[in-house]
């Protein structure tokens, strides 16, 4: 069985990549201590070069294969932002509710609301990058939050497939449509070749 070390303090991400994972008969788990290590400087311009940092940043207190992920929200209306800064809009303690309130007000009286998620998951080896896997997945946002399932900008995120948020779908609905769950399955395809 493959093993796998996830580097990530988001525990939403986390559920996500174990129930990813369960169904896969892969072996993930949180890198140990990760609390206790110095926290990977997020300094890049894009979700690709921001998961290699962290990748990188982690792996050497890893044995074997460990991953990061680095993931947002794109909002057309607003350029693309909150883009690589998604986790932290609304500025230094910034909460899920605080994101999604600034995102709100950002986008008060403005028609078009489409918007995209973003991931991209680095796998690395020690200092060798095995590879970046990525995924995307388009929707509309909301005026108002709605379910209470997911994490992050989840209850804004309207997915026309679906008929509800992200916020709204079951776990296994939104793993298999969403950013993460893309990117989750090239990267095991990539391992299984
Ligand atoms: P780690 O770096 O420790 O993994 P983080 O939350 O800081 O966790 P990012 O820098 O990648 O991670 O920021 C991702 C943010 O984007 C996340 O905090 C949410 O606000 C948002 N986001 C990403 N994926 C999401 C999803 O599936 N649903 C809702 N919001 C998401």
């Amino acid at each position: 069985m493959t093993r796998l070390t996830c580097a990530t303090g988001n525990a939403g991400k986390l559920r996500e990549f174990r129930m990813a994972a369960g169904s896969a008969d892969l072996d993930l788990e949180l890198l140990a201590n990760y609390k206790a290590l110095p926290e990977a400087i997020e300094d890049g311009a894009t979700f690709e070069e921001n998961a290699i940092k962290k990748a990188l940043h982690y792996s050497p207190h890893a044995d074997g294969l460990l991953f990061a992920d680095d993931s947002g929200l794109a909002v057309d209306a607003l350029g693309g932002a909150p883009g690589v800064y998604s986790a932290r809009y609304s500025g230094p303690g910034a909460t899920d509710a605080s994101n999604n309130a600034l995102l709100l007000r950002n986008l008060h009286g403005i028609a078009n609301r489409t918007a995209r998620f973003v991931c991209a998951i680095a796998l690395v080896e020690g200092a060798r990058v095995i590879g970046v896997y990525h995924g995307a997945v388009e929707g509309a946002l909301l005026e108002e939050p709605r379910g209470n399932g997911g994490f992050g900008y989840d209850p804004l995120f309207f997915c026309p497939a679906f008929g509800c948020t992200f916020g709204e779908a079951t776990a296994e609905q939104k793993l298999s449509l969403s950013h993460r769950g893309q990117a989750f399955r090239a990267m095991l395809a990539a391992l299984r070749k």
